[in-house]
This record gives C-alpha cells, structure tokens and sequence, in this order.
C-alpha cells in the first residue's frame, strides 16, 4: 500500500515538523489539488461540534456559551470544490481533521453514503470525534437535489459524468485529497485508513476494494447496495406484481405473512427465537394462510387472506422473473417485512395505493426511460423485461459493483468484512450470499481477506429483533489490520429470548450458519457455526 511504501517518508516529516502546530487555513491547503482536476475554492477553518442525546454530532449553536464552547470537539474543517474540466460537474469534499496533533490517532476513516447521498459534511463528524482524519463528497449533487434534478443532461440523456461521481470516481478522489490533506497539516500521512458504509456505503466499499485497490488498509461494508444494475430495478418488483394482479394489499396483510413465515421457518435453525438464521433453506409457502383472517387497525377492518395475496407473496419471495420465467435477480428473504418495498396508503382495507421505493423508481424513471415523469405503475411485465435488460447492458460497468475480481486488493494487502441483516427489508441479502460465492469462485483465499458474516433477524444496516453486529463490527476491522487478529466470529446483540435484556451471540462468517447446540438461547456458548 503506498501508506506502507511512504511511511518512513512520513515519520521523517513528523519528526521533522513536530514542534510546528497545525495550522487551520487555506494557505496549509493551498496545494490540494490532483492532475485531473481544477480546485475552484478551498477553504479551512475551525468547526465545532457536540453530541446529542442520540449520539449524533452536530454543529455548536452560534449564540453558544464559552463553557459550551470549550466543551465541544473542534477540529479542522476543509471545503474543496472542484470540477472535472469539460465534464460540467462542481464536486464539494469535506474533510476533517482534528485539531490537535494530540487529538489524532494517526488513521483515517472515509464514511459511506446512503441511498442517492454520496456523502456530506455531517458524516465526517463522528469519524473526526472519535480522533479520525476523516473525509466525505457529495459527488456532484446534494440530498437536496432529485435523481431527475442531476441524472440526465437533458430529457432522453443520461449524465454519464455525474453517475460516474456517483458511483465511484468522485470517492476515489475524496479519499485521495483527505490523505493528502492529513499529510499537509499534521507533516505526516495517516498511518492506516479505513471505509466504513452500509447500504449505499456498503456499495461504496466494494467499488473501492474493486477498482481502486490501494486506497483503504481496513473496509466495512454493511448491507452492500451491490449488484445495482439488477437490483434497484428489482426492487419495483413487489409493485409492479400488486399492479399487475390488481392486489393491493394493506400493510396488516403483509405482516400476517411476514409472521407466520418466521413461525413457520424459525425452528430450522435449532431454536424458536423468533429469528430465522437459515432464510434460504426457508419452504413456507404464502398459500398456506389463504382463508385466515387479519384483524387490520390502520385503516381498521377485517381481512380474509386471499389466493391473489399469497401469489403476490410467493412473488415477492421469489424475486423478480421474466415474462418466460427466467431469473433475473433475488427476493426479500421469508421472515422480512415487506413494508418497505410494497408501502401503501389506503382509504380503506381495501382501497391502497403503493408507495414505491423512490430509488427503484428513480432509477427506472431517469436512468432507464431517461423520461423523469415516467408512469410507472402503468409498467407490463414486458416494459419491465425490457427495462432490465437495459439496466444490465448499459449501467453495469459504471456502477454495478459486482466484480467478483479482488486480486489487487488482497495483493495490496487489505482486509475486508461485509455483513448483511438477514431480515433486510431493502437491500436483499441473497445477492450478497451471490457476490460471496463468486468471489469465493474467483479466488480460493478469499476468506483470508474478506469475511462475510450473515446477521439473523437483523433488519436494514441495523435494528429489528435479531443478532445486530452494527456497533461493534468496525472494531473487529481495525483489529485485523492493526494486529491480524482474524476475525472468525464478531458479535451480535439483540433483545433476549423469553427474558428482559439483550443476549449477545456470535455470528458466523458465511458459508457457516449460526446453529443452536442449546441449552440456554441467551448464552453465547448455546450456538456454534456450522
Ligand atoms: C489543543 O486544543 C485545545 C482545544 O481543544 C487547546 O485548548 C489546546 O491548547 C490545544 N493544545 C495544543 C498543544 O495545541
Ligand atoms: C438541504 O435543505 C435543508 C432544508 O432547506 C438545508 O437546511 C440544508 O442545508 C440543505 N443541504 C444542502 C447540502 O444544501
Ligand atoms: C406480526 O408480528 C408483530 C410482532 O410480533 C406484531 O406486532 C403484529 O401485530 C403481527 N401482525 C400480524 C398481522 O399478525
Ligand atoms: C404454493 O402452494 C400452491 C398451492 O398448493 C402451489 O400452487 C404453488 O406452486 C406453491 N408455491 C411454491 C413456491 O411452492
Ligand atoms: C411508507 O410510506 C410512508 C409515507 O410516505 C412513510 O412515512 C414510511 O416511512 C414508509 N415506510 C417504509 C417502511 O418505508
Ligand atoms: C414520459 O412519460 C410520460 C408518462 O408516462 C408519457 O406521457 C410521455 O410520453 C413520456 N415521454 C416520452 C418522451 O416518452
Ligand atoms: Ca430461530
């Protein structure tokens, strides 16, 4: 990694310039730049930030106290903006830097983004709390703006620059001028550096590892939004399936599936813990529960489960097809709520109308029709197969992320973890369990520098009522790179079984599942991998 070739450059220059403070100004930056680039403003000066209750960093008021003051984090806060010469584009990185040499620990850490937010200034926040050089882009467009707002040049045209930002080139380039500006202000380059995303971050990580291999010593990635060119459009499957049977079901309908899914499939695993740790060796058939009634309160009624219900079920679990039947990408997993992918409004238990996934629809409407006022709900089958197609042939070497080709970065020496909520309302767990496999395909030592570790009953990037290794998994990252410790087993808590409080198991790094030996399923010691 060029982080190890340039260290003893680095200790040098600490040496060197160690009595120097840092210095909080434009003119420390004034040579950030790359070749490819043309730096239109720089900026520096200091932020301070405090947490709230939540845990989340925000600014300090601005008619705050001198206590309030001296109590919160300040760091360094740096503001480039810069375009690619000819491609019309204005690009914002944040970066963060403690402000003290005594308050850094020598790494850096680049967050990921969520949904169509590549990054933004509040991210670098907690980074930069926890004593990380840190740093974050909007790739050319804030959350502000709409998919139409930035995705086509004009109607009919897509913006092939602004998607390539998006997707990678503008990530690569944000974590190149964070280290560069760590360098600048502390006389040293950071010692190790981290990624750290979930959904979209986690599709963030993985371009990383696949295209731009040296960059991160250490990556997580968390419910990778992976596979994009088949399944973002594959999360308008469950609507286009409802619109097409005419059936468009309350939410209470779809829980009642959900529930008795994970009734049905619990066990599977050893244990009746409300948590399905084997979805996909999960038979439960929708059509079971036809006849039985659901008891809805918003909006209020009675609900008799229908054959046109369970086929749209049986859909969804099944993932989308074509017009012949064919394959084309996976379904939510049994035992996840449906709620997200299949959201409605209704008048009435039976008057809804969905809500699509704005970033399935998004994509469909400005990417692939390349008409931004797009009817989608009057989508055939036939449009939808078409769609497909094109989102594969077009868009899946600009941001597919699916390249089971990790040569360089194990060469480069990184370590990666991914994990992934078996209960994933949004981002479906089995085109990880697929990105595994080809991976493993790929390269037999996969496992000696990427881990996949399955979380059972855990929904998108954290919650729901199973094993949630959210909290501490990054830690299991920087120990593998700092000092190798293999991370065979990371931990996940949830609520306890049959008992007040949270039990804390082990989960398991795929292809292993987690497997209950008993006796007691709030002891860590109950379950093994196997
Ligand atoms: C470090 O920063 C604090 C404020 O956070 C300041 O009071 C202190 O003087 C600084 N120390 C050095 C060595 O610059
Ligand atoms: C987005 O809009 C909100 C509300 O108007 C505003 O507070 C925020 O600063 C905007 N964000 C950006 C990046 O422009
Ligand atoms: C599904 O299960 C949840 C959690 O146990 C419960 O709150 C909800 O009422 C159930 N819904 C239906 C329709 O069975
Ligand atoms: C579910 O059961 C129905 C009715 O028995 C059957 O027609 C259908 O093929 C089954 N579906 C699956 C996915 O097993
Ligand atoms: C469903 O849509 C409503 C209204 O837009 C929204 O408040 C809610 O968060 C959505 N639910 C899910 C699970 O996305
Ligand atoms: C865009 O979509 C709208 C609504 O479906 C349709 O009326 C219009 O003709 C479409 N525009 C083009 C250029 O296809
Ligand atoms: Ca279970």
């Amino acid at each position: 990694m060029p982080i190890h070739s340039t260290l003893l450059t680095g200790l040098v220059c600490l040496i060197g310039v160690a009595s120097a403070a840092p210095v909080c100004d434009a003119s420390t930056f004034k040579s950030l730049t790359l070749f490819n680039i043309e730096v239109t403003s720089t900026a520096a000066t200091v932020a301070h930030i405090v947490a709230g209750p939540d845990g989340q960093f925000t600014e300090l008021a601005g008619n705050a106290t001198p206590e309030e003051t001296a109590a919160a984090t300040q760091f360094c806060q740096v503001t480039i903006q810069y375009t690619h010469p000819g491609q019309n584009d204005v690009i914002n990185t944040f970066i963060g830097l403690p402000l003290n040499a005594s308050a850094w620990n020598g790494r850096f850490q680049m967050p990921g983004g969520g949904g169509w937010t590549a990054g933004n200034l509040l991210l670098i926040y907690g980074p930069v709390a926890a004593g990380y050089a840190s740093t974050s882009t909007d790739a050319g467009h804030t959350e502000n703006e709409t998919a139409a707002d930035w995705g086509l040049v004009s109607p009919g045209n897509t913006n092939w620059p602004a998607l390539w930002d998006f997707a990678a080139v503008a990530l690569d380039e944000a974590a190149t001028l964070g280290k560069l500006a760590t360098q600048l202000y502390f006389g040293s380059p950071p010692k190790y550096s981290y990624f750290n995303g979930c959904s979209t971050g986690g599709r963030q990580g993985h371009i990383m590892a696949q295209r731009y291999p040296d960059q991160f010593d250490g990556i997580l990635s968390g419910a990778p939004a992976i596979a994009w060119q088949t399944f973002i459009i594959g999360m308008f499957w469950p609507v286009l399936v409802a619109n097409i049977l005419e059936s468009v079901p309350p939410l209470c309908v779809l829980d009642a599936f959900t529930n008795a899914s994970i009734s049905g499939c619990d066990e599977l695993d050893g244990v009746k813990d409300n948590v399905i740790a084997t979805p996909d060796k999960c038979q439960f058939n929708a059509s079971s529960i036809v006849g039985q009634t659901v008891q809805c309160t918003k909006p209020e009624g009675i609900i008799t489960l229908t054959e046109k219900h369970a086929q749209l079920v049986n859909a969804i679990w099944d993932g989308p097809r074509s017009v012949e039947g064919a394959f084309e990408w996976y379904g939510l997993t049994k035992g996840t709520s449906l709620r997200a992918l299949l959201n409605t409004t209704c008048e009435s238990v039976d008057h809804c109308v969905p809500i699509p996934f704005s970033v399935s629809t998004d994509w469909i409407a400005v990417f692939l029709a390349r008409n931004a006022s797009l009817d989608y709900n009057s989508l055939t089958r036939e449009d939808f197969d078409r769609l497909f197609r094109l989102s594969v042939d077009q868009y899946a070497s600009v941001i597919g992320t699916d390249n089971p080709d990790l040569t360089s970065f194990r060469r480069s020496g990184g370590k990666m973890i991914v994990w992934h909520g078996l209960a994933d309302l949004v981002v479906t767990p089995l085109g990880t369990y697929d990105y595994y496999k080809r991976a493993k395909q790929f390269d037999d030592s996969l496992d000696s520098y990427y881990k996949f570790f399955a979380a059972p009953g855990v929904e998108h990037c954290g919650g729901g009522p199973g094993l949630d290794p959210s909290s501490t998994i990054f830690d299991s990252v920087v120990a593998w790179v700092e000092n190798e410790i293999t991370p065979e087993t990371v931990p996940g808590r949830g609520p306890a079984v049959g008992a007040s409080g949270t039990r804390e198991i082990n989960l398991c790094p795929y292809p292993k599942v987690l497997t209950y030996i008993g006796p007691d399923p709030n002891q860590a010691s109950s379950f093994v991998c196997q």
